[in-house]
């Protein structure tokens, strides 16, 4: 009798469009977060070999504006994003090709693997791109990219195109010539503010975005290889570092943050889970990570994932350095207040690996 009516209020809130909190378990309030983002690895050289076949097949005309390959994760049902908040491609630049001029509302970088005779102009600041350099794309500058050399230029890019898609917050526009007007000097921004730790006198402005559009390897390198030598390192990521905006001190990005770390070799790190996820490519080196209990063994060029909440430590095999660049939505987490960070204890902070990607 009861039954009957419980049944027929149910019936009437679905026909008027209503959802009671008791019949959804826990699906819209987990215990914890369950990403549908997997932990997955992608292969550089099958990466290389795809990206250079379009290279020869797909030209770069309006509408298409860049030949980016977007890491598809397996998790998230055939969307071009590699966790529910981060996009990250692989883009490859013909030489002598241009990449025309846009500007869109995602905020952007790239982390150069070869570039030489390859420039980004970023709202008229035109700068060379050597391989390890990270250039950044605050939301709305326009830019576009191009190549001196005959030289094919590759890079990795990372967006906020899925946060922003979600939050419905997306402007996108070209601009009336395929490539800017540039009235400055080669390399500009970086002359201006590369030294990182001084800035020009005159200029009392704290801006949102760091002032410098390029920071470049050679001055990144000495960072990590410095911190080494401090004596100090971190027990989840080794000697690990965040790109900076210099004058504020915040990640590079509002939305996420860049890292660049070296895992010294036979060094075998803590694991640890938190709330944000993270893509790694691996700059450098070789080695393992154990993600949610599945080992990944990654080598030179290899991008992975690892969806927010789940355990991982990594481990560099070899006697060479490990040198992992990654991007991580950390900033969005801490703006919203829902960052969380969970040491694992058991096994000395190592996870029972279960299987092998
Ligand atoms: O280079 O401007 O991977 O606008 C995705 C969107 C790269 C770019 C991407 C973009 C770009
Ligand atoms: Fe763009």
């Amino acid at each position: 009798m009861n039954d009957n009516k419980i049944d027929e209020l149910l019936q009437n809130f679905k026909e008027a469009n209503l959802k009671p909190l008791w019949t959804l378990e826990h699906d819209v309030m987990p215990f914890s977060p369950k990403p549908n983002a997997i932990p997955w690895l992608w292969k550089w050289n099958k990466l290389y070999e795809l990206a250079e076949d379009a290279g020869e097949l797909i030209t770069l005309e309006k509408g298409g504006d860049r030949r980016a390959i977007a890491l598809a994760n397996p998790g998230l049902g055939g969307m071009p994003f590699a966790t529910e908040t981060l996009w990250t491609a692989v883009q490859w630049l013909n030489g002598k090709e241009v990449a025309p001029a846009h500007r869109h509302t995602s905020q952007a970088i790239r982390f150069i693997v070869d570039g030489a005779g390859s420039y980004s102009t970023v709202e008229g600041d035109r700068v060379y791109l050597e391989r390890g350099d990270l250039v950044l794309n605050p939301p709305m500058l326009w830019h576009d990219h191009g190549s001196d050399s005959d030289e094919r230029a590759i890079w990795i890019d990372g967006l906020d195109i899925p946060l922003t898609k979600y939050l419905n917050a997306n402007f996108f526009e070209h601009l009336h010539q395929d490539v800017q007007e540039v009235d400055t000097v080669k390399n500009y921004s970086i002359l201006k503010y590369g030294a990182g730790t001084m800035k020009p006198a005159w200029e009392r402005q704290k801006p949102m975005y760091p002032p410098i559009s390029t920071f470049k390897w050679a001055k990144t390198e000495q960072a990590l290889m410095d911190l080494a030598k401090s004596g100090d390192a971190c027990p989840h990521d080794d000697i690990a570092l965040e790109y900076i905006n210099p004058i504020t001190g915040s990640s590079v990005m509002k939305t996420f943050s860049c890292w660049i770390q070296m895992i010294r070799p036979n060094v075998h790190t803590q694991a640890h889970r938190e709330v944000c996820s993270t893509v790694y490519f691996v700059f450098e080196g070789s080695g393992y990570s154990v993600i949610d209990g599945i080992r990944f063994d990654w080598q030179q060029g290899d991008l992975f994932v690892v969806p927010n909440w789940k355990l991982h430590e990594h481990v560099n095999t070899s006697e060479e350095r490990a040198i992992l660049f990654s991007l991580n939505d950390r900033p969005t987490m801490e703006a919203l207040d829902k960052y969380r960070e969970e040491k694992y204890q058991e096994n000395g902070g190592h996870q029972e690996i279960k299987s092998v990607f």
